[in-house]
């Protein structure tokens, strides 16, 4: 192997800074940036288990839970600037909430009320996607526009373990390596697409390996590890912007809760791999960490969980209101010039309106 290739590999193990029980391996991001961190990730919890909440009352139609991997998200989006970009999944409402969007925004896909729900525009957060890796082309292409326009951003392209079998992966990857597009290929890998386990979903020895067959670096990092996620998404957030290209960075971390709601996870793994894990918590480990150090007292722990309080509040009145859509908004916003189809079925639907209209 040349020494060239050599650099594309990634570290053989997962990059770790804390260890499960909050002691510091390595040159951990600073007490102000952890305990803002910690901050996000008690709001982040409690805000999914919210939303699990409010699938079982009929108010959020699926909800796909984070539980357990919201590091992953809270740093994707605390590494970025208010100009870059952020590609979601479905499972990534945390990940658009730290970025600025509303969390009853963001959830209004997920309550069947609108196809996304927010203005990408205004954090610059890209529509969640269903379709596995169908965002990621799109984040591609969104990064070489900008690097073409000479602007300094930066886009952060989520994914799964799943997601990286799928043709856009490789397209994306392919793209973004050739054209050295400024993009932070970001994929978390939490042991499971549904049912389907990682020694089913791929052969190579990491997701992260998958970068040299593109021509980029990959890297591995502890996805429950708050200090080793801010430290090496941040490295690949810079390399991106100093227009070094893309990185692929995985993250290991494991789906705590069932895929959806409609999911039965007890049908294909053992309760003991789920209690192993917990073992690893995110929260439990930089809070032990950030303890030690004396930088997290009582009162700064009332402060976290009073604002993790107020966001589930939020959450709770804003998917509880019921908006009368209009079914014509069905057709705008989906391109800029509407097709000759598109039009048609518009004035379909507003013919049969107005005839339901005089008919009342
Ligand atoms: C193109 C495509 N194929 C299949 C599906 C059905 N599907 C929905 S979620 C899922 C598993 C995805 O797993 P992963 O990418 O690991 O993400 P996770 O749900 O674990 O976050 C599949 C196969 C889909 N949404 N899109």
């Amino acid at each position: 192997m040349t020494p060239d290739s050599r650099r594309l590999l990634p570290s053989d193990a997962p990059v770790t800074l804390l260890d499960p029980d909050g002691k510091a391996t390595g040159d951990v991001p600073d007490d102000a940036t952890l305990l803002r961190s910690l901050g996000l990730l008690t709001t982040a919890r409690r805000l999914n288990d919210q939303a699990y909440a409010l699938v079982r009352q009929g108010r959020l139609a699926v909800y796909p839970s984070s539980h357990g991997q919201e590091a992953c998200q809270v740093a994707a989006a605390q590494v970025l600037d208010a100009g870059d970009w952020l590609f979601p999944t479905y499972r990534d409402t945390i990940a658009a909430a730290v970025k600025g969007v509303d969390p009853v925004e963001a959830l209004s896909l997920l309550k069947g009320d609108w196809h996304c729900g927010y203005d990408p525009y205004e954090h610059r957060v890209a529509p969640h996607t269903t379709p596995l890796a169908t965002q990621l082309p799109h984040a591609v292409g969104v990064a070489h526009a900008a690097r073409l326009r000479g602007e300094p951003t930066v886009v952060m392209a989520m994914c799964g373990d799943g997601g990286t079998s799928e043709g856009d992966f490789h397209e994306a990857l392919n793209f973004a390596a050739v054209f050295r597009a400024p993009v932070v290929f970001f994929v978390q890998n939490n042991e499971y697409a549904i049912s389907v386990p990682l020694a089913r979903q791929t052969a190579a020895p990491s997701l992260a390996h998958k970068g040299i067959g593109y021509g980029i670096p990959g890297e591995r990092v502890d996805g429950n590890d708050m200090a080793a996620l801010l430290s090496v998404l941040g490295t690949a957030v810079e390399r991106a912007r100093a227009g070094e290209g893309p990185q692929l960075v995985e993250a290991h971390t494991y789906r705590m809760q069932a895929h959806t709601n409609a999911d039965d996870a007890t049908r294909y793994r053992d309760d003991s791999e789920v209690a192993a894990w917990a073992g690893r918590d995110p929260i439990t480990r930089l809070r032990a960490y950030l303890t030690g150090r004396g930088a997290l007292t009582d009162e700064v722990t009332k402060e976290f969980s009073a604002d993790a309080e107020r966001a589930a509040a939020h959450l709770r009145d804003g998917l509880n209101q019921d908006i009368t859509p209009n079914p014509e908004d069905l057709f705008a916003y989906v391109f800029s010039t509407p097709t000759p189809q598109l039009r048609e079925q518009s004035a379909l639907v507003a013919d049969e309106l107005s005839r339901e209209g005089a008919q009342r």
